[in-house]
């Protein structure tokens, strides 16, 4: 059984952080579930593109406030605890936070730990070095 505290894990290599966004990945794919887990805060008063490509996202808000705009289409869908939304389509969006947004997200394939978004917005498919 694996068993982590968010504590052990903030400041360490599998926080990951950008201007917009921390990520707290709880579980990655050297865990061996088949899929990870993160814990992210989106910044406040920030804007982040973002295609997965190469990956499904279920994302379920527990604090905050903020939208999802799809790009293909142009809706947009309000943010607030208790929302979840899955990516089911590898959906381009964009994710804008009001307020700081606490994310619970999920990703199949499992990320390997080291992966932001490049500047298409796209998650790479990272081969593992060095046992992660
Ligand atoms: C909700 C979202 O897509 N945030 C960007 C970061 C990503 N979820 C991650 O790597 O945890």
């Amino acid at each position: 059984m694996i068993v982590k505290k968010l504590q052990d894990i903030i400041g360490t290599a599998d926080d990951v952080r950008t201007d917009t966004w921390a990520s707290r990945r709880l579980l990655l794919r050297k865990d061996g579930m088949g899929f990870s887990l993160h814990d992210t805060i989106i910044y406040a008063g920030t804007e982040t593109r973002i295609w997965y490509k190469h990956h499904l996202e279920a994302v379920y808000c527990i604090e905050g406030k903020g939208e999802i705009e799809l790009v293909d289409t142009g809706e947009v869908i309000p943010i607030e605890p208790g929302t979840l939304y899955a990516l089911d389509g590898h959906e381009k969006h964009l994710l804008r936070a009001e307020r700081d947004m606490r994310m619970i997200c999920v990703f199949n394939p499992p990320v390997t730990g080291r992966e932001v978004h490049d500047e298409s917005g796209v998650y790479p498919l990272l081969e593992e070095v060095g046992g992660r």
